[in-house]
């Protein structure tokens, strides 16, 4: 059996990078981890091939190559994977659909010939075994949750990783809080599923001994979802494995509770974590209540983020306004305490109601659904009708980006940071490619860029104050660029 894995294209996003991609020549920022750990539950005897649309096209001899197609999208995939899947059928390809597109709503792709949904550890098995008796159905679906320790190593062979800026490495799925809005709960449940360490440290060997020498971003929703297994077994390995390796930092998500414990900081911070991003969601107490996301509640948000700073790890975080209980005051709040906490990378959406959610459920017994969503968060697109006026939410939304991207707010929250940000312990070493974007940013944002005169006021202040963090004051500055360009296609 032939199995080609396709991954379609993107559009512009916040998290795509695609503008800073360039400076680097990636041409993705991460692989797609989904279909590598599909193409592990497939049989070892098949032959397969990787087309990852966001680095090479998918040719017309892949598809007359192929047996079946396997598809995995995230919503916002929608449109290019609708194109993929017209000319597998043109081509006469079985397509195989899965990954969370086609698990929130298969009603919409009726040319796939079967959807093998949720986690496929699961599900693919009894799929193998019925298309090895002949008579695979079109649809599998499961109520369970997959054990990590089953999970094979990502087949990481089959990507061509000099494509990519970062690896990603998955530890754990499911999170214990239950924030109304969040699809991860309903699609992974509430407890926190870990893989082994002993598979943790394979996997990383397995990405090392294939020659890489840059970031891992573990995707867990929540890393430290059960702490006491990442204390005691996770990051005493990965301090271990670090010891004898080069430039492998790591970053991942977390809740904003990490503040409160600063031996796990420590830990985390010595076997190479060097960024985590958070759920903030709002300053607002009342909308933090309203969105059940009470770990954040009766907390100094802003002293919370620079502590973690100051223990060696960027905060990176997601902020939401159009909560029932936001009046047109939140959009200068929200922008204060951006400024003031030094979050450089602010992602910042309308609130949305994903299928799956008690958000979604809510806001339908009321009445205020509207189309079905985009499937980018930050978008400035929103499924819901607001309580507060909605020309008022577009125009307060938009006065928050920006102000936030504009150059000279954006490099004042860089250096506030670079202020508190104690240097990582383990950095990436240098490359080519660095010297590489280093000339560009010169180029783009020194002499052609708007920014000019905030970027080089940047790179002198941290030669003389930060001189260890001027690597990453040039980072910021490249990633400000990317941020800017999505944000003004946003607003224009
Ligand atoms: C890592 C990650 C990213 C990374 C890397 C993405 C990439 N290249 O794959 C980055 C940071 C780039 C990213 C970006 C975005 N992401 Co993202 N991301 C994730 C995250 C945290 C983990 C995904 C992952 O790697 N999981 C590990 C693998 C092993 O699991 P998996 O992909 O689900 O695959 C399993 C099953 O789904 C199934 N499966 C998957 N595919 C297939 C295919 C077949 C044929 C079969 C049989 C089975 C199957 O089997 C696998 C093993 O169980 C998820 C949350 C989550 N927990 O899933 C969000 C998530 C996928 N992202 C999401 C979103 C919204 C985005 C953005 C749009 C955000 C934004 N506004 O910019 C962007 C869009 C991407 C882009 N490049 O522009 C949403 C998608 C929701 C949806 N319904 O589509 C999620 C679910 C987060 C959320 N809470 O809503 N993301």
């Amino acid at each position: 059996m032939k199995a080609v894995l396709i991954y379609p294209e993107f559009p512009d996003t916040f998290w795509s990078f695609k503008h800073a991609l360039r400076f680097i020549r990636k041409k993705a920022s991460s692989p797609p981890l989904g279909l590598l750990t599909v193409a592990a539950l497939l049989p070892p005897e098949w032959a397969k091939r990787l087309v990852d649309v966001n680095v090479e096209s998918l040719s017309a001899d892949d598809l007359a190559w192929a047996d079946y197609a396997f598809i995995s999208a995230m919503t916002v995939q929608r449109e290019s994977a609708r194109q993929i899947i017209d000319r597998c059928q043109a081509a006469g390809v079985k397509i195989v659909a899965g990954g969370p597109l086609f698990t929130s709503e298969p009603e919409q792709f009726e040319a796939v010939d079967h959807f093998v949904l949720n986690e496929g550890e699961l599900t693919i098995p009894p799929f193998l075994a019925d298309l090895a008796h002949g008579c695979p159905q079109h649809i599998y679906t499961t109520p369970d949750f997959a054990d990590l320790q089953q999970t094979p190593v990502p087949l990481w062979e089959l990507a061509d990783l000099s494509q990519y800026a970062s690896m990603s490495i998955q530890f754990s799925r499911g999170c214990p809080y239950d924030c109304d809005f969040c699809n991860v709960t309903a699609l992974f449940g509430h407890r926190p599923r870990v893989k082994a360490a002993s598979q943790i440290i394979a996997e990383l060997d397995a990405l090392y001994n294939l020659g890489w020498r840059s970031p891992v971003f573990f995707v867990d929703d929540n890393l430290i979802g059960n702490k006491r297994y990442l204390k005691t077994e996770l990051l005493p390995a990965l301090i271990d494995w670090q010891k004898e390796k080069a430039g492998i930092p790591f970053h991942s998500q977390v809740t904003i509770t990490l503040a409160d414990d600063q031996p796990l900081m420590q830990m985390m911070v010595e076997a190479g974590f060097d960024a985590v991003f958070i759920g903030i969601e709002t300053p607002d107490e009342e909308s933090l209540a309203e969105c059940s996301k009470l770990q954040n509640k009766n907390r100094d948000l802003v002293a919370d983020v620079k502590r973690i700073q100051r223990a060696g790890l960027e905060v990176q975080a997601g902020f939401i306004v159009g909560f029932d209980h936001d009046t047109p005051t939140i959009f200068q709040r929200q922008i204060d305490f951006i400024q003031e906490s030094g979050i450089v990378t602010a992602m910042v959406g309308l609130l949305q109601a994903p299928p799956g959610t008690r958000l979604y459920r809510r806001l339908k017994r009321e009445g205020r659904l509207l189309q079905q969503m985009s499937g980018d968060n930050v978008d400035g697109s929103t499924n819901i009708i607001p309580l507060m006026n909605p020309d008022v939410l577009h125009e307060g939304y938009q006065q928050v980006l920006q102000y936030i991207y504009s150059p000279k707010h954006y490099y004042r929250r860089v250096r506030t940071f670079l202020r508190e940000y104690q240097s990582p312990k383990i950095r990436v070493g240098l490359q080519p490619q660095h010297f590489l974007a280093f000339g560009r940013s010169m180029f783009q944002l020194g002499f052609i860029g708007r920014e000019r005169l905030y970027y080089w006021w940047l790179l002198l202040w941290a030669l003389f104050r930060r001189p260890r963090l001027f690597p990453t004051a040039v980072t910021l500055a490249i990633w400000g660029y990317h941020f800017r360009k999505i944000y003004e296609l946003r607003i224009s």
